[in-house]
């Protein structure tokens, strides 16, 4: 789907347990500028409701598993996130929502960009309008 797209990373497993090395520019295709986690989530808690209009993010479920539902103007899909060693790329111009935490789950998140409001569409109306524009100027997507 536009924009969204599922990677592995190493899992280097040995008698201690496992590792997982996530690298800028290697393992995520962007310079890395912020990290946040979401944890203890209620249960039948959903989170997001919103798209980005530049941001870059790798969400990586460490703990856990949580549902992401990504949507665009043609058409969604839902990814499990239930492997340390694998992460979700989520491009520009995606909508997002994520359901389904279990109990203890933690989800880390990459961003190719430090916090900013206004790159956010909280609107669905506004946002199909906007995705529209972008997907069309970006035909190679
Ligand atoms: C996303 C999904 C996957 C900050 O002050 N700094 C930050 O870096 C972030 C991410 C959030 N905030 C504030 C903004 C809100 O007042 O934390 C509060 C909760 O954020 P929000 O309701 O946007 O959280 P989610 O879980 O709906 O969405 C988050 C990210 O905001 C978003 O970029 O793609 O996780």
């Amino acid at each position: 789907m536009k924009n969204v797209r599922q990677l592995v990373f190493k899992d280097i497993t040995d008698l201690k347990g496992h590792l997982t090395p996530v690298e800028a520019r290697k393992d995520v295709p962007f310079d890395i500028k912020r990290v946040y986690y979401i944890t203890r989530v209620a249960k039948g808690e959903r989170r997001g409701f919103h798209s980005h209009r530049n941001l870059q993010q790798v969400l990586i479920c460490v703990s856990g598993t949580v549902k992401i539902l990504v949507k665009t103007p043609y058409g969604e899909e839902v990814i499990k996130l239930d492997n340390p060693a694998k992460g979700l790329y989520i491009g520009p111009m995606v909508w997002r929502e994520m359901f389904d935490f279990t109990e203890g789950s933690a989800l880390v998140v990459l961003a190719s960009e430090h916090y900013d409001e206004e790159d956010y569409i909280r609107d669905y109306t506004l946002y199909e309008k906007e995705a529209r524009i972008y997907f069309t100027e970006n035909e190679e997507n």
